[in-house]
């Protein structure tokens, strides 16, 4: 196909991501190894509290990250609710490569994650602590929408920025991953729709990928991404489908769904993509052969 290889991310943060992506993609990479290396980069980013390294904690001071990957051949893995491990994703792939299982949770995670010969390291950076000492402060859980303007500001007690990337390599074939720290200042065990397949992240290699970002409750109850990835099975394009998944979000609660930013993104086998979230203001970003560094902005309900 002329338009292949394309790699797509949420939000602005996917530029970057993607560029790192592009360099597997573009020498005929395979796309699990280019999504892999892709959301790495926003996991290290120091200035990013919203996935990995320096993510904000949960109500109780821990940095508790969700990730999990996807590849062509229908296999996947996951962590959740895993702290000390820089890179998620990582652990995801490794889950899904070395072991009969697919998702690791909590303790079991990081565990596993060191017996795999990754170093435990703290997370918690010096600013994510202020932040989340000045949220306790109040302490009131109450995400607030359209995140991506304010998400570098401590002392933010909201963010929904999850970084879900999907890929279609040269050969067609189409993987992709998701890693957050999550809802910030969230209870302790909460665990969101990025690590759980289905919800958070969908691949079919027949049809295509989706992923989601925002309020991931909202996302898992309606199995968010395997509905955007069987819509456009249904034959919608990838925004229609994403479109359709939303509106569902917001049939099922219509009220909830005004405080709320859930935004998908879907790629087909095609190569085709689309976006749609509840609020103004969901971005994601597009690499392909013709441009590195597009971002665009996501319809919308509101
Ligand atoms: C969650 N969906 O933990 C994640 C958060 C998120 O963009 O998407 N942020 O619910």
């Amino acid at each position: 196909a002329p338009n292949l290889p394309v790699v797509i991310s949420t939000w602005d943060f996917g530029i970057p991501a993607n560029k790192e992506a592009w360099r597997i993609l573009k020498d005929g990479g395979r796309a699990l190894d280019a999504v892999e290396a892709g959301v790495k980069i926003p996991e290290a980013d120091m200035s990013n509290h919203t996935v990995g390294r320096a993510g904000y904690p949960d109500r109780d001071g821990h940095v508790t990250l969700d990730a999990c990957i996807m590849d062509e051949n229908g296999n996947c893995g996951s962590v959740a609710a895993m702290e000390n491990i820089a890179h998620p994703i990582t652990v995801a792939r490794l889950v899904m490569e070395k072991t009969p299982h697919v998702m690791l949770v909590g303790e079991g995670a990081t565990q596993f994650a060191i017996e795999q010969g990754i170093k435990k390291e703290k997370l918690l950076t010096p600013e994510s602590e202020k932040a989340w000492k000045e949220w306790l402060k109040t302490a009131k859980y109450s995400p607030v929408m359209n995140i991506e303007n304010a998400q570098h500001k401590p002392g933010n007690q909201y963010n929904h920025d999850t970084i879900g990337m999907l890929a279609i390599d040269a050969k067609g074939n189409i993987s992709g991953a998701c890693t957050t720290s999550g809802m910030a200042f969230k209870l302790h065990g909460r665990v969101g729709d990025s690590p759980i397949i289905g919800a958070g992240l969908y691949i079919d290699n027949e049809v295509g990928g989706a992923t989601s970002t925002g309020v991931g409750e909202e996302v898992i109850r309606n199995v968010g991404s395997f509905l955007v990835v069987e819509l456009m099975r249904q034959g919608m394009s990838p925004e229609e489908a994403c479109k359709e998944a939303v509106h569902r979000i917001i049939r099922k609660k219509p009220e909830t769904a005004k405080q709320i930013q859930v935004g998908f993104l879907a790629i087909n086998k095609k190569g085709e993509y689309g976006a749609y979230a509840i609020q103004d203001g969901f971005s994601f970003a597009v690499c392909d052969t013709q441009k590195q560094d597009l971002l665009i902005k996501g319809k919308s309900f509101y």
